[in-house]
């Protein structure tokens, strides 16, 4: 029996990655595709609903694909230091795995805007933290600059092998379902995600004939420049992983939708919120508010008639762990009910 032993691993033939690079893995990749019958039932019924739960990952996001093709190309190329911006999966991602590689790792965030479990992860595995007065965009911009002028090296989804090794998402579904579905629906940030996918999809597609889905895009209101159609300078939501106002890639987001015959959308926080509470309570599954846009942007389309899915078979990506941001989550109820600790209390709480 082989073991498992990560995506570049797994997919080293489909991956285009340097020479001399040297594999760093936390056996990320291989997450679950789960059915979800009930949730799908609440979004109106008759198709298959499927979720790729990447809050599995070792780090708890789906970054962790991407950066173990970008931590270990860096390290074949000889690289001593790596630098990104993030709105923090992305920080805790490449944290953990310079660490993993020996290499120095400079994380940068916007200041107060980062949930408690990514500050957290990026600070227990070591990275130099700093906090950037501004948005995500600002810090974007100055680490892109000091990455030309050093020999330091970038790890943001410019980097070319993020996408290589996010691309293996795709792989995993197709693998696993046989052929793509008809829809894949995802949240849209700084659009590396969706970017991969696509061409992902593509690739297995051309060798195997798996076919490819439509994708629906989602941002959030607040931070929806690919939906406006121009920059946003003051991006705001609650789903902080994807408050970016000028997403890297994404004319290549809104090419990759356009020729899947999908779109981008944009939900409002609310309905993002609405969406995490009613994907845990009804599935099982707990993800961060950025990954249940992609479910709040299918129930939306559903909803209004704009997509039709009847017979069909949708893989939603929840792209972080519900761990990631529990603040969030406590603020749903003031504060649990306190008790002695007596039975008959219990029995009265519980109105048996
Ligand atoms: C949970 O970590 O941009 O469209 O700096 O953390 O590929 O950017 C995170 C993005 C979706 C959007 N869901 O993906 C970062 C960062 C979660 C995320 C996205 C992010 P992209």
């Amino acid at each position: 029996m082989s073991e498992y032993q990560g995506v570049l691993h797994r997919y080293s033939e489909m991956l285009h990655l340097p020479p001399g690079t040297r594999p760093i893995t936390l056996l990320e990749g291989n997450t679950p595709l789960i059915p979800a019958p009930r949730l799908a039932e609440q979004l109106g019924g008759g198709f298959e609903l499927y979720i790729k739960y990447e809050g599995l990952n070792p780090t708890g996001s789906f970054k962790d694909r991407g950066m173990t093709a970008a931590i270990s190309a860096a390290v074949g190329e000889g690289a001593r230091v790596v630098i990104c911006a993030s709105t923090g999966n992305t920080a805790a991602s490449a944290a953990a795995y310079a660490a993993r590689a020996g290499l120095r790792a400079v994380v940068l965030i916007p200041q107060g805007k980062v949930a408690a479990g990514k500050l957290a992860g990026a600070i227990a595995y070591g990275a130099q933290v700093l906090q950037v007065e501004g948005s995500f965009d600002d810090a974007l911009q100055i680490v892109v600059e000091i990455s030309q002028k050093h020999p330091i090296c970038l790890v943001n989804s410019l980097n070319p092998y993020r996408i290589e090794g996010q691309k293996t998402a795709a792989f995993e579904i197709c693998d696993r379902l046989g052929t793509a579905p008809e829809w894949l629906c995802l949240p849209v940030g700084n659009a590396g995600n969706i970017t991969a996918y696509w061409a992902g999809f593509r690739q297995y597609d051309a060798l195997r004939g798996t076919g490819l889905p439509h994708l629906l895009g989602v941002q959030a209101a607040g931070a929806a420049p690919l939906v406006l159609g121009h920059p946003v300078e003051r991006p705001e939501t609650v789903a902080t992983a994807i408050r970016i106002g000028r997403p890297a890639r994404g004319e290549q987001a809104l090419q990759a939708a356009e020729e899947s015959g999908g779109r981008i959308i944009a939900v409002t926080d609310e309905k993002i919120l609405s969406m995490q509470r009613l994907l845990a309570a009804t599935e099982g599954i707990w993800v961060e508010p950025a990954s249940a846009a992609g479910l709040a942007g299918l129930a939306h389309e559903i909803a209004t008639g704009r997509l039709r899915v009847r017979s069909q078979r949708v893989v939603a990506v929840c792209t972080g762990h519900g761990l990631k941001d529990p603040d969030i989550v406590i603020q749903w109820v003031s504060k649990p009910l306190s008790i002695p600790p007596r039975i008959d209390l219990l029995e009265e709480v519980l109105a048996l």
